[in-house]
């Protein structure tokens, strides 16, 4: 473990942290609240994902439940008016037998198994290493959470991201400790509801769909990891991001939620194919221009499975903000969107190329250095 001892900011930015959370199921964290990494130096390259050190997975059938264990970490007690945080490295896990996810649980548990506060665990990521995502040529991000992120399901028969036995899955968690009471030997539990691939006439029909999380971020290719910067600086007015890409493969986008910070006043996601603008969203906000709230959407009902989109499109997500402040908020937006999204029939989920500079750069960034750099804004975040 790397320990990164430092201050949080107590007055930082409002910053307004709106969790996303899908209707339709599975969350991932989209604010990394870290800054850049300040060590500089080279890159360490990208190592041999077969040589990481193992978290362990385990799959108890009887439950369908496959249960990550992080190995453990000591996590110092916090500073005077600051937290410390601890980084784990990145590990492998393999799982152990094939079945569909359809639920998720992060907690955080002490030397003797119990339960920590939530408010430990800064975030955990679950990640598959040998699948791209679907708009970015980077590792296939599985499953997230952090202190924000409630457990989450979707009906098991009926959506299930499907897993299979010896696939390798990399994972990687940040601690946070605000209490003065340093903790030793803690570590982070995964429990991911899975069911278990069954024979037989009817057990290969469930779930009737693989579904499988997708995201944009209008800071991509960049800073995707939660160790880099997804976040943009705010001058006074308006600033507008967006990237574009296409998606890997067609299917069916079934559900869309987003991340924004205060003073966004708009997020899109476009065909611009076709110029369709497939999800306008302006988030609730009060008089003074604190992000309250964005809508969910979910695109499916008893007629329609959700919209579809082909690799012969390109997709856009655009994030627009107005900071009526008469200065610059460092690394005051971010604009991402996510959700849920259903293959066509047929289609095979695409391999890594790990010649594809932005599967290079992504797993640079996953590998690089964490130490050093603040923690701007993190402690004025609410939500
Ligand atoms: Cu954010």
């Amino acid at each position: 473990m790397r320990v990164m001892d430092y201050l949080a900011t107590r007055a930082g930015r409002a910053t307004r942290i709106v969790t996303l959370l899908l209707v339709v199921g599975l969350a991932r964290i989209v604010c990394p609240a870290l800054a850049h990494s300040q060590a500089g130096g080279p890159a360490p390259g990208i190592p041999d994902i077969a040589a990481l050190p193992h978290a362990t997975m385990t799959f108890d059938a009887k439950q369908g439940q496959l249960i990550l264990d992080l190995p453990p970490a000591d996590l110092p007690a916090s500073g005077a008016g600051g937290m410390a945080m601890v980084s784990s490295p990145v590990y492998q896990a393999d799982v152990p037998a094939s079945c569909t996810i359809h639920s998720s649980r992060a907690s955080v548990l002490d030397s003797a198994g119990r339960e920590l506060p939530k408010v430990f665990l800064h975030h955990v990521h679950l990640s598959d290493a040998g699948h791209r995502d679907l708009f970015l040529a980077g590792t296939l991000h599985l499953l997230a959470a952090s202190k924000e992120t409630p457990s989450v399901a979707v009906p098991a028969l009926i959506l299930g991201l499907p897993v299979t036995q010896g696939q390798r899955l990399i994972t990687w968690s940040m601690l946070s400790n605000e209490t003065p009471i340093a903790h030793h030997g803690v570590h982070v539990r995964m429990v991911i509801g899975c069911r278990p691939v069954t024979r037989g006439m009817f057990g290969s029909w469930f779930p009737l769909f693989r579904a499988y999380p997708w995201v944009m971020d209008a800071m991509f290719p960049n800073g995707r990891r939660p160790r880099s910067d997804r976040s943009f600086d705010l001058p006074p007015g308006r600033t507008t991001h967006s990237w574009e890409s296409r998606p890997a493969i067609p299917g069916d986008i079934v559900g869309i939620g987003g991340h924004v910070h205060d003073y966004a006043v708009s997020l899109d996601f476009t065909d611009v194919t076709t110029g369709q603008v497939i999800w306008h969203v302006t988030p609730v906000r009060d008089s003074a221009g604190h992000v309250l709230d964005l809508p969910v959407t979910r695109f499916y009902n008893w007629h329609r499975l959700g919209v579809h989109i082909d690799p012969s499109h390109r997709y856009r997500i655009t994030v627009t903000y107005d900071n009526p402040t008469a200065h610059v908020i460092p690394e005051g937006g971010m604009g991402s969107v996510a959700g849920l999204f259903i293959p066509d029939r047929g289609t095979r989920w695409p391999d890594v190329n790990i010649a594809d500079p932005v599967y290079q750069q992504d797993m640079l960034e996953l590998f690089g250095s964490d130490s050093g750099g603040t923690m701007a804004g993190m402690s004025g975040m609410k939500r």
